[in-house]
């Protein structure tokens, strides 16, 4: 048997596969053969199911005190493109959208010079009074460290008082590459991947789920992105916190990574099979359909997926900046389910953790 044969056996026999053995799949093993054995991964865990959930976005802010290369989004304090919602204009945005069907709030913004622990406690807890039945799934590791350091508490006392405030799950942003040598050259101020673990780490000991996400497709190698998998992969042993994991492609549109350019299509699905196949002991692999669009989003499902996020209703910037097709983000449930069916599977709308609904 060859090297190759005996990496796909052990797939096959749902055996783990090393960092070595990763390398050597994803090098080379054929695109149809990566689609088989994430797709039977996936089957594993969840059938011929795929899920979504009625969502929207709340961004608070873009403006941003980090400077990330990768970033289309962020602005300095007055710079024009620059929003900054006071607490009333915010809760403005979530009346309007009470009577949406939504079951999750998705928030997250920059990392902000002023709006501090108790005015994201206050938004949290205002946000509960008028849709009590929504779960909020808010801010980036990279936010709640800034927040929380700032208000001179321990990150496990934050991250209590969010919990109590109302916060259930936290998303998986601020992740990037976590590889120190390209960490520092496209987000050096964001902190550390061992902080982003150990905020994540904390989280699941106080019982809140995460998400994890990947941005690949800009200057790391498939040995970066595997060892990013691998560190995810040690933390869910640990926690069995992680609820999703979602690769972000980067989007190369007004930031000062644009003359790299973006990565193929065909990347793009090796690196979703591959995600499926490292990481065993995450349930749930999503395509972002914002960011990579609908029709990539249905192929994704050939590809190991069985998530595709939600309806967003056009409340999320932070793609359409950075170059993605659709300027207004919006998914019906029947579209939802005309790509998931189109793909072979069939769509069930899910709650924050994944139970299903109706
Ligand atoms: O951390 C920023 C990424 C993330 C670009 O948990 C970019 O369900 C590509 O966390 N090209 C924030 N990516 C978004 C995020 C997220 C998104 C969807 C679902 C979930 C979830 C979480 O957006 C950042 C960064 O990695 N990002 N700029 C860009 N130009
Ligand atoms: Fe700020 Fe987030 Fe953009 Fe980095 S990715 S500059 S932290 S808004």
């Amino acid at each position: 048997m060859s090297a190759l044969e005996n990496i796909i056996a052990k797939l096959g026999a749902s055996e783990r596969i090393s960092g070595q053995e990763a390398l050597l799949l994803w090098q080379l093993a054929p695109l149809w053969q990566l689609s088989q054995l994430a797709v039977a991964a996936k089957r594993r865990v969840s059938g011929d199911m795929v899920f979504y959930n009625r969502n929207f976005h709340l961004e608070p802010s873009n403006v941003c005190l980090f400077d990330c290369k990768f970033c289309s989004y962020r602005r300095s304090e007055g710079e024009s493109g620059a929003w900054d919602y006071t607490l009333e204009q915010m809760l403005d945005i979530v009346r309007s959208r009470k009577d949406s069907g939504a079951t999750e709030i998705h928030i997250v913004g920059g990392v902000h010079p002023r709006n501090d622990l108790y005015f994201y406690l206050e938004l949290i807890r205002q946000i509960k009074q008028i849709m009590p039945q929504v779960a909020i799934k808010a801010f980036t590791a990279v936010e709640l460290n800034c927040m929380i350091s700032k208000a001179g508490l321990t990150t496990v006392e934050g991250l209590k008082l969010l919990k109590e405030a109302g916060m259930e799950a936290i998303p998986g942003g601020g992740a990037e590459i976590f590889a120190p040598h390209i960490r520092e050259q496209i987000c050096p101020q964001k902190g550390s991947a061992e902080m982003w673990l150990d905020l994540h780490r904390q989280a699941h000991k106080l019982d809140i789920s995460t998400n994890a996400t990947m941005l690949y497709g800009h200057i790391e190698s498939v040995e970066d992105r595997i060892d990013h998998l691998l560190r995810l992969r040690e933390l869910q042993d640990e926690t069995g916190g992680i609820n999703a994991f979602i690769p972000l492609k980067f989007r190369s549109a007004n930031n000062s990574l644009s003359a790299l350019g973006e990565t193929s299509v065909i990347d793009d699905l090796r690196t979703l099979a591959m995600s499926r196949l490292i990481l065993d002991n995450v349930l749930h692999l999503k395509a972002y359909w914002v960011m990579y669009g609908k029709s990539t989003t249905e192929l994704a499902l050939a590809f190991g997926a069985d998530d595709i996020d939600g309806t967003i209703e056009d409340s999320t910037k932070i793609y359409s900046m950075a170059g993605a097709e659709d300027s207004h983000p919006t998914m019906s449930i029947e579209d939802i389910e005309k790509i998931c069916r189109s793909a072979g599977f069939v769509a069930h709308e899910r709650d924050t953790h994944y139970n299903l609904i109706k």
